[in-house]
């Protein structure tokens, strides 16, 4: 089935670019990329944000996708792999000596992880630099340029479009495939509702070439449209708005990052074999939700165990973030944030 969306897509998918001002969507090369969505359009920016992110506000509202680049610096991003890649192996020893742990650390069952493409749920800080009593590990750094107030990603979380300082804390993870990882299938992450419940950010560690696995979106398709509906009635109708529809796919640069409204039509493209430029692509994912929307989300939290529902906001990850020893005490709740492992 991916094979075949794929074909249908493949006239008419471009790489996604930064939103310009001023132009017109129907002239905008790159679907995920046109700008001037904002002439009339709704803005919902929250706090005083630059005339950059407000250009982002816009295309996210239009869109529902926006290619965001330099959320983290260079350094954090390569600081970012070696810390997966440490917490990956630490994570694959323990469930071999206890594979009951392995919902809390892959959110999966031992026996059916798949190796070539799987979620990796992070901890806040990570146990190398808890192990080491540095209070500033990569996470935190990571965590801080992408959340904190004035960083380029943080004032889209914290715009009143995905529930300013009151949204929720809803994954922290990483998204790990490997050479000759398949194409997924088209999907959204939450099922349609008005108020949109989730934005994600899906963050480069390492520049992803296409090769690698991109991930391809239908911009628009985060609205209830005809082509929404086509795709949700399937079969005829589904094949031959693929056929028609203008797609974007996603060439990140280590740091750079895709925002997206999770009702958006996507997919991952195949991480193709060694031979043919595939490789390992680890992406850090964060997920905010808007608690103004009250419909179903359809998308558990993929956040350790003891992270989740606590109603851990925006404001109060900030409040830690801006604090010496971020995570290191209690949370609003009089629970330790700890390292969210437990049951
Ligand atoms: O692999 C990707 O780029 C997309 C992943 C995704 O959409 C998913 O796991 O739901």
């Amino acid at each position: 089935m991916a094979d075949d969306e794929r074909d249908l897509l493949e006239q008419n998918t471009y790489p996604m670019l930064e939103p310009v001002p001023g132009k017109k969507k129907s002239k905008a090369r790159s679907a995920g990329g046109g700008g001037g969505f904002g002439v009339g359009a709704k803005i919902a920016p929250g706090p005083v944000v630059s005339t950059a992110t407000k250009l982002r506000l816009e295309t996210l509202q239009s869109e529902g996708v926006c290619y965001v680049p330099g959320v983290l610096g260079k350094d954090t991003a390569a600081d970012m792999i070696e810390t997966v890649q440490g917490e990956l192996s630490r994570a694959m020893k323990a469930i071999k000596e206890d594979p009951a742990g392995s919902v809390a650390r892959f959110n999966v069952p031992a026996d059916v992880i798949d190796p070539l493409r799987g979620y990796l749920l992070l901890p806040l800080r990570d146990e190398g630099s808890v192990e080491a009593g540095d209070p500033n590990g990569a996470t935190v750094r990571a965590l801080r340029e992408c959340l904190s107030t004035g960083t380029v990603l943080g004032d889209l979380f914290g715009s009143d479009l995905c529930g300013g300082g009151d949204a929720e804390w809803y994954d922290l993870t990483a998204l790990r495939t490997e050479a000759g990882a398949t194409r997924q299938p088209i999907h959204y992450d939450t099922p349609y509702q008005k108020v949109p419940g989730l934005f994600c950010a899906f963050i480069a560690m390492s520049d992803v070439e296409y090769s690698k696995g991109a991930t391809v979106f239908l911009p628009g398709t985060h609205k209830n449209t005809a082509e929404r509906r086509a795709f949700e009635e399937g079969g005829e109708a589904k094949d031959v708005m693929l056929s028609k529809k203008r797609s974007a796919h996603t060439v990140l640069k280590a740091g750079d990052a895709v925002v997206f409204d999770m009702r958006t039509l996507h997919a991952g493209t195949a991480n193709l074999a060694l031979s043919e430029g595939g490789g390992q692509r680890l992406l850090f994912i964060l997920t905010f939700r808007n608690r103004k929307a009250t419909g179903t989300l359809g998308h558990a939290p993929n956040l350790r165990p003891s992270y989740r529902h606590r109603g851990i906001t925006l404001g109060e990850m900030r409040e830690e973030l801006d604090s010496p020893e971020p995570f290191a005490g209690d949370a609003s709740d009089g629970v330790p944030f700890g390292d969210g492992l437990q049951q």
